[in-house]
């Protein structure tokens, strides 16, 4: 069915395309129109199919023309006169107007004057000094487009955790060496550890509001000042856009729980608030139960709590929820039942069992490994190079005789080390669900991994089956990257994840968390799902050198975004129960 946001994104390219065709005043009644139905309470498709038109006409700003178009896109899925204007102006106007300076109309004027459609046309021509000829610019603007293009090719995507996450920790520590910082934290998605992260949101306390906003724009690593205001300054670091909002040291907490989210989990606190008499902002918590404002008629309250973020869910009688629970798939109940989860940490972890050498393609040899895992202080520790097979560059992976030959070298280096090492290999799960090692191989092995590295554009049901086909395999101690996905990439298999949860349960297989930042694969959702259907999970950082191992931080926290204790992981389990599962 057709949303209010779908309709509402329609009216907004349309505006766009007018804009970029020169035609006045319309592009605002377009954008007008839809701002409302996007507000638009209830799906504004229902009132056309009830054919109840009146309803579609008395929405703010759309008259008797726009709801012409409304229902048009409701019956047909399209509108003739948006699609006209489309084929006249084939102009990738999201990538375009992404560059600073550079809005609907310029980019019509720029197809016209020099038929370019696409950011790459655009750099094309202002290299060569044809923008600069084009009315209305000069070298200063095209110099601006060039020096904005980069920035508006990645600033489309999220960036990734593993790069945005050491950024935050860098505008952590700049903020604390703020003498007029009294309190600071980041938000957002950084704080709940999401994969990938739109912006980074900071948080400071202070009493001296516009010194910090002045300092932090000021900071050496800024690169740009997007805006900044007495309460909150937006800059660019890199590609990544860091928000700073600032408040007094009695509403931290309120603004903490507030710009922390998600959405989703601050819809149901406040629900959750309303049906206890209680009324929740970014300001802080108000027991609005006993007070009526006679003047007003509305509902003042009692601030009851806000400095703190604890309060604020105290003031609920709730406990403190963990920011990764945040994303109301069931945290808010759980925390009134008593059921939060003793989410695992970093410092629960023993091991890791899925690292590379320089026997596939990592880059430095056993030894070096397993001496950086002992520096780690970690128990045990598992080589699993690549196996040869599907989705292996030829070459690269082992055969059989050469893994038993590694398997050699691993026991060598495992007999000088201070920790158990395993010989595993990462195997290649074929587009069955089969993978390809002899009897031999197999029983000399410690561990086998199992990733996915071919066929990843299978349907929902094959996918299942193949993952199901694996985990019930008795050589496959762990599934490696189960989807396969890479992140702003490809979005790997979709599969039925309770399904294939469930076949591990039953045939003692574990699902990966791989903590590399460009796969976080198993993700939050996922691993809860798997946990729910009974499965255990392994948290591997799929290292190549030893730097990487460090990549556990991701992993862990994913991990806790699918409410993992250290049970449900494992490498926090000591030698001789791990030896059980590995059997
Ligand atoms: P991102 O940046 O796309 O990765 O995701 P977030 O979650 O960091 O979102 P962002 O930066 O737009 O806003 C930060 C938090 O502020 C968000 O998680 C919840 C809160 N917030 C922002 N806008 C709204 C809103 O319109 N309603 C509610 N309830 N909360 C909002
Ligand atoms: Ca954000
Ligand atoms: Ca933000
Ligand atoms: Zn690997």
């Amino acid at each position: 069915m057709t949303t209010n946001a779908e309709l509402a994104a329609r009216f907004e390219e349309f505006a766009d395309l007018l804009e970029a065709d020169g035609v006045e005043y319309k592009p605002r009644a377009y954008r007008r129109a839809a701002e409302n139905v996007r507000a638009y309470p209830s799906p504004i498709a229902d009132r056309v199919d009830a054919g109840d038109r009146e309803a579609v006409e008395s929405i703010e700003g759309v008259g008797d023309a726009i709801a012409s178009k409304i229902v048009e896109y409701v019956e047909t899925g399209s509108v003739e006169e948006l699609e006209e204007l489309r084929a006249e102006l084939p102009i990738d106007m999201a990538d375009i107007t992404r560059i600073e300076g550079v809005g609907p109309k310029t980019a019509g004027k720029l197809y016209r004057e020099l038929g370019i459609e696409t950011l790459d046309d655009l750099e094309a021509a202002a290299e060569v000094g044809e923008v600069q000829e084009v009315k209305g610019f000069g070298p200063k603007t095209e110099q601006n487009i060039l020096d904005n293009l980069e920035f508006a090719r990645t600033v489309g995507q999220r960036q990734l955790l593993g790069e945005a996450r050491p950024l935050a920790d860098d505008v952590l520590a700049f903020l604390e060496s703020i003498d007029a910082v009294e309190r600071c934290a980041v938000a957002g998605s950084i704080r709940r550890w999401r994969a990938t992260i739109g912006d980074v949101d900071a948080l400071v306390a202070t009493d001296v509001r516009e010194d910090v906003i002045d300092q932090f724009v000021a900071w050496e690593s800024v690169d740009d000042e997007i805006e900044s205001g007495p309460e909150k300054a937006s800059v660019r670091v890199g590609e990544i856009r860091v928000d700073l909002r600032v408040v007094v040291p009695e509403e931290f907490g309120s603004a903490l729980q507030y710009f922390t989210g998600s959405k989703d989990h601050n819809v149901s606190l406040r629900n959750y608030a309303i049906d206890r008499g209680m009324k929740l902002n970014e300001y802080g918590a108000f027991d609005v139960d006993e007070i009526d404002d006679p003047d007003s008629g509305q509902r003042v309250g009692e601030r009851v709590a806000g400095e703190t973020e604890e309060s604020m869910y105290d003031a609920l009688g709730l406990p403190w929820i963990p920011p990764e629970l945040r994303e109301n798939r069931g945290e808010i109940a759980a925390a009134e039942n008593g059921e939060l989860p003793e989410l695992i940490t970093r410092e629960d972890i023993r091991g890791d069992f899925h690292t590379h050498t320089e026997w596939s393609d990592g880059n430095t040899t056993i030894a070096a490994m397993v001496e950086a895992a002992a520096e780690l202080g970690y128990d045990y520790f598992g080589i699993a190079d690549h196996a040869e097979g599907p989705g292996i560059v030829g070459g690269m992976g082992l055969s059989d005789a050469e893994i038993l030959e590694q398997i050699e070298e691993i026991r060598a280096v495992g007999d000088e080390a201070e920790i158990e090492v395993f010989a595993g290999i990462e195997a290649n799960v074929d587009a069955d669900g089969e993978i390809d090692l002899s009897d031999e191989v197999i029983d000399a092995l410690d561990v086998i991994v199992a990733s996915t590295h071919s066929a990843l554009d299978q349907d929902a049901e094959t996918a299942t089956e193949r993952l199901v086909h694996a985990v019930e395999n008795p050589a496959i101690d762990i599934v490696g990257h189960p989807s396969g996905r890479l992140l702003n990439q490809r979005s790997g298999l979709d599969y039925d994840v309770t399904a294939v949860g469930r076949a591990a349960a039953e045939h003692g297989t574990a699902l990966e968390v791989n903590s590399d930042p460009r796969r976080l694969d198993l993700w939050g959702s996922a691993v809860q799902a798997a946990l729910e259907a009974g499965a255990k999970i392994a948290i591997d950082t799929d290292s190549h050198q030893p730097a990487t191992l460090e990549y556990m931080r991701w992993g862990v926290h994913t991990a806790r975004r699918g409410w993992a204790e250290p049970i449900d992981v494992i490498n926090t389990w000591d030698l001789t129960e791990l030896r059980e599962f590995l059997h």
